[in-house]
């Protein structure tokens, strides 16, 4: 644990799955504040390990990080991050899963994995305090995830840690996503096809060392102090009853549950698909991820009616994405499309975003029926979203296409079909309609991994400032949120939901930081890590996409042209779009507040801010910085 007296462990694995070969690579306290762990880790690395590649190529790295307060008894420290170079953007991507791997990695004694290279064969990595070995899995390749992770439960024991793909990963879907547990899903921008890319189905870890911590006793008062918080939080009780769910009836009275294809911001059927219906009719229990006091997981099932039996652990993205915005108004539908989103690896969102736009594009004539084959496409229909969702995992027909992410389908369709293309660099965007919500656009704009509102669930702020309201206290408050979800939450790589839902005081970070690795640092230092990861995020999108030939401009940072162009015709917001000015303004003034140029270049001088010098130096190879 060279030089650390808890909390972060030293080390590093690195498995190259090409040769074999396993080497372990020390950190200091000087890389690890600088990083702090997970995104801070996962960016460090593939700026200065993965350039110009291929994302699907054995040059890429697949990285697990963690942060320094995983896999401690702590409220929801039981999440990691999964990250890569993203075959679906060709940029940083990167995914936040709930996984037990999460503490049985620390567990193992590393506080991150690199995996390298392709293996000659399907395998799986398998790790334990002792050991690490490289398993065949010719008998795993072809199963879907949920199967796999049974398989693997049996094999090595029901408290491992697992981290699988389905067929999804395997055929290289671009939106492949990683599930663990049978119903937790991370890394939507891909990270599931860079798996299948190095021929590995799955990652199972099994530590049981103690994490060294500077202060237990300490440690152990604020764990107590902190989950007495949390219970005794108004909102507890109606939390662990739906959850996230609980977000399909607040974007229906806000107007921004997306609906055909992100056309309207309102859903006729929404009270079919809502918490309360699946509080009342479907939830039967609920699961959390490892130390967490206030579990969200509705795990749901169909007890009646279609596809009985039916079972799947349900969020709000799951339901906005393959059920409003598909036009489904059906929750034992909803069920079955989650169920088999999870077990074939496919992401929700992106695989509702991708058929949603094949849907649309069909209807306005842009995707031609040679394309589509006998595949019936309308809105509302369960059984074709079943079809299509196969069809991409297996890479069929119409399927093969689609697996390509709706960017690329829609570049290869050319003519209007970009407008209806609903994603920012590639990553289709989640969960929000945004045509009354200007600064939640910009959130999707300015997200590091495209158009995901991880970063920046702005649009509870942009509610109480006023969406109409086009002021730089808007952008800067997006800013805050950045750095707090987007930085603080994804360094620690911690839950960020005690905080959002149950209002757990974000001092506490400070406190558990001290009391795990005995450093007292303030939360303006993190949200300067923060500011230093964003701007090294940046970096690698601008020097990737130079390097395919493709001019970095402020282009890239917008939301699409059905947003500006086509204004919504239903609910009490009808007629709304956003404005092209207001939207370029608020851009201005975040580019200015990050010390970035016109384009959303950052400067030379905010780089070296940052203590990012060298990295300016390497973009100054590519393109010229403003000072
Ligand atoms: C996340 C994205 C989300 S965000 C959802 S539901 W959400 C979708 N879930 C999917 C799924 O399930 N199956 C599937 N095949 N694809 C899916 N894609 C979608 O992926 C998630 C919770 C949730 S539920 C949210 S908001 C919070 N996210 C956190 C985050 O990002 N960081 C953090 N520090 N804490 C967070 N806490 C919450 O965790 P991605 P999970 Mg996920 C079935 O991975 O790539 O980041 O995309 O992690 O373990 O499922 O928990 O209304
Ligand atoms: Fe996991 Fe939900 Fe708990 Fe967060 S609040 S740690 S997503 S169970």
């Amino acid at each position: 644990m060279a030089g650390f007296k808890g909390g972060w462990l030293g080390k590093i694995l690195r498995i190259n799955l090409s040769t074999g070969r396993v080497s372990v690579q020390g950190i200091d306290e000087h890389y690890a504040m600088k990083f702090i762990g997970g995104r801070g880790f996962a960016v460090e690395i593939l700026w200065n390990e993965v350039k110009g590649v291929d994302p699907l190529s054995p040059d890429n790295k697949f990285i697990v990080a963690t942060g320094p307060l995983t896999g401690l008894f702590l409220p929801s420290s039981g999440k990691v991050v999964v990250a890569a170079k993203s075959p679906l953007t060709y940029g940083y991507g990167d995914g936040n899963i709930g996984s037990m791997i999460s503490a049985r990695l620390k567990m193992a004694g590393y506080d991150a994995i690199v995996v390298e290279g392709r293996a000659s064969k399907p395998s799986y990595i398998y790790i334990d305090s002792e050991t690490i070995k490289i398993f065949g899995a010719r008998d795993l390749w072809g199963r879907g995830a949920i199967e796999t992770d049974v398989i693997l439960r049996e094999r090595h024991g029901d408290s491992v840690g697992t981290l699988v793909i389905g067929p999804a990963g395997e055929n290289l879907v671009r939106f492949a996503t990683t599930i663990s547990e049978f119903g937790r899903a991370g890394g939507r921008p891909g990270m599931g096809a860079v798996m299948g890319s190095k021929n590995l189905k799955a990652i199972v870890v099994d530590g049981w060392k103690d994490i060294p911590v500077a202060y237990p006793d300490k440690l152990s008062e604020l764990m107590y102090e902190a989950i007495k918080k949390l219970k005794e939080s108004p909102q507890y009780d109606f939390w662990v009853r739906q959850g996230t769910m609980a977000t399909i009836e607040w974007s229906q009275t806000n107007c921004v549950l997306p609906a055909f294809n992100f056309s309207e911001g309102v859903f006729e059927q929404y009270d079919k698909i809502s918490g309360e219906t699946m509080e009342k009719f479907y939830k039967v229990f609920r699961k959390g991820c490892f130390s967490c006091p206030m579990p969200c997981g509705n795990i749901s099932k169909n007890k009646t009616g279609k596809y009985p039996g039916t079972w799947a652990e349900l969020d709000y993205e799951n339901v906005g994405m393959l059920g409003s915005n598909l036009g489904i108004g059906d929750m034992n539908a909803v069920i079955k499309l989650n169920l088999l989103a999870d077990d074939l690896g496919l992401d929700t969102i992106s695989a509702g975003g991708v058929i949603g736009f094949a849907i649309e594009a069909f209807k306005r004539g842009i995707l031609p029926r040679e394309l589509v084959g006998n595949v019936k496409l309308e809105w509302g229909d369960d059984s074709t979203v079943i079809q299509l969702m196969e069809m991409i995992a297996y890479r069929k027909g119409l399927g093969d296409l689609l697996a390509e992410g709706t960017r690329k389908v829609a570049e290869k369709l050319g003519g209007e079909a970009h407008k209806i293309a609903m994603h920012v660099k590639g990553l289709e965007i989640s969960a929000y309609d945004c045509h009354t919500a200007p600064g939640m656009a910009l959130a999707y704009g300015t997200s590091p991994i495209g158009a995901h509102h991880k970063d920046a669930w702005f649009i509870a702020w942009e509610l109480k400032m006023g969406r109409d309201v086009v002021s730089r206290e808007k952008v800067r408050k997006l800013i805050e949120m950045q750095r707090i979800r987007g930085g603080l939450f994804e360094t620690f790589t911690v839950c960020r939901l005690p905080w959002i839902e149950l209002g757990f005081p974000l001092n506490y970070y400070e406190k558990f930081f001290e009391a795990v690795t005995g450093i007292k640092a303030t939360l303006n230092e993190f949200y300067e890590v923060a500011d230093r990861i964003y701007n090294l995020m940046r970096a690698y999108w601008i020097r990737e996409y130079t390097l395919m030939g493709v001019k970095w401009s402020r282009q890239m940072d917008y939301p699409p042209g059905k947003w500006f162009e086509e204004p919504t015709t239903k609910g009490p917001l009808a007629g709304s779009k956003i404005n092209r000015e207001v939207y370029d303004k608020l851009l201005s003034w975040y580019y200015e507040e990050r010390g970035w140029d016109e384009d959303g270049v950052p400067r030379k001088s905010t780089l070296a801010k940052y203590g990012l010098s060298e990295v300016a130096a390497e973009l100054e190879k590519h393109l010229k910085l403003t000072p």
